[in-house]
């Protein structure tokens, strides 16, 4: 009979990954030479099988790794189900294109993206020309600052109707630490202050941590929440998460209008009204600019691409 137990692994850190059980007992292992030969890294989100060491003391092995629903690199994780795209109105400046590549590759993914405007403190105006974009996309959107608590329960109260795993995503400094604290404060989780991260050019925030819903809250739940490090537009600049005929499905304000153009294969990258139906509802207001401006930065990235090279 087979000791193995099965887990997800939480964190994974130079080679040594956390795999928590169904009970809650948490145990330290390395991955099988095996997966590495085959070129595959075991993700925090994955479901794993490990077996107990040889010699007591030693780490367990992650023999194997279940199905995925699904693996993204940034944030590297398997298996999301929710994804909060995080972003301030300042400080850090957004970035629509950037947000919409990461709000397009988890619908692309069949994960539901929620958009959270941070620091509403800072800039309230900003704050809501940004929430305005984005309600037109269907996306879920909050706003809140957990410096004057403004807009914390409601995110709470939704937070706390997720099962599977979720994380919060986004540039370094927007306030994903500081803002899980908030919402569970026995959390405690590392925050940094902007001017250090930019004179020192790090992140706060350096691995993906998931957290059991049931040990940072009084819910019991099979939820788990994830802090990850903020990244950069960099590492977008290779766009390749789709393909060009899969990118106005990523887009879901867009989905209506798709067969409503004047020609079957409208690319939607054109200005007039009369012939593209996207146009139209951009020119009525009911497509947010900015959303069509990152759609067609996007369509030039995809547009370049071989078919061969396509994935
Ligand atoms: N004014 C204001 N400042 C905030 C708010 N949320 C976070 N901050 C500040 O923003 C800075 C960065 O916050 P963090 O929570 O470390 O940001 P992060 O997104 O986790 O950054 P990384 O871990 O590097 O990805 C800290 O100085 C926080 O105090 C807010 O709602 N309002
Ligand atoms: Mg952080
Ligand atoms: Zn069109």
């Amino acid at each position: 009979m087979s000791n193995n137990i099965s887990g997800i692994i939480l964190s994974g850190l130079g080679g040594l990954y956390s795999v928590r059980d169904e009970k809650g007992e948490v145990y330290a292992c390395r991955a099988k030479g095996a997966f590495r030969r085959q070129g595959i890294s075991p993700l925090v989100g994955d479901r794993v099988s490990i077996r107990p060491p040889e010699v007591a003391g030693k780490e367990y092995f992650i023999e194997e790794i279940g199905e995925r629903a699904n693996a993204l690199i940034r944030p590297p994780m398997a298996n999301l189900k929710t994804l909060f795209v995080t972003f301030a109105p300042k400080d850090p400046e957004p970035s629509t294109l950037y947000l919409d590549k990461l709000l397009s590759i988890a619908v692309y993914n069949h994960i539901t993206p929620v958009v959270v405007i941070t620091k509403q403190d800072v800039s309230p105006r900003l704050a809501e020309k940004y929430a305005a974009i984005y309600r037109k996309t269907g996306h879920r959107v909050f706003l809140c600052s957990s410096e004057d608590g403004a807009g914390i329960d409601e995110l709470k109260a939704y937070v706390r109707t997720l099962d599977g795993i979720c994380a919060f995503a986004g540039a370094s400094g927007v306030g994903k630490s500081t803002l899980l604290n908030a919402l569970f404060p026995s959390l405690s989780l590392d925050t940094g202050r902007l001017s250090e991260k930019i004179s020192r050019g790090r992140h706060t925030t350096r691995s993906v941590t998931l957290y059991p819903m049931c040990e940072i809250s009084d819910i019991a739940t099979d939820a788990y929440i994830a802090d990850t490090p903020g990244f950069s537009m960099l590492d977008f600049i290779e766009f390749d998460f789709y393909t060009l005929e899969d990118l106005p499905h990523c887009f879901p304000e867009f989905e209506p209008y798709l067969t409503e153009c004047r020609y079957t294969d409208c690319s939607h990258t054109k200005e007039s009204a009369r012939d593209c139906a996207v146009a139209a509802a951009i020119e009525r207001g009911d497509i947010a600019k900015e959303r069509h401006e990152s759609y067609l930065s996007i369509y030039a990235d995809l547009v370049q691409k071989k078919p061969w090279q396509k994935k």
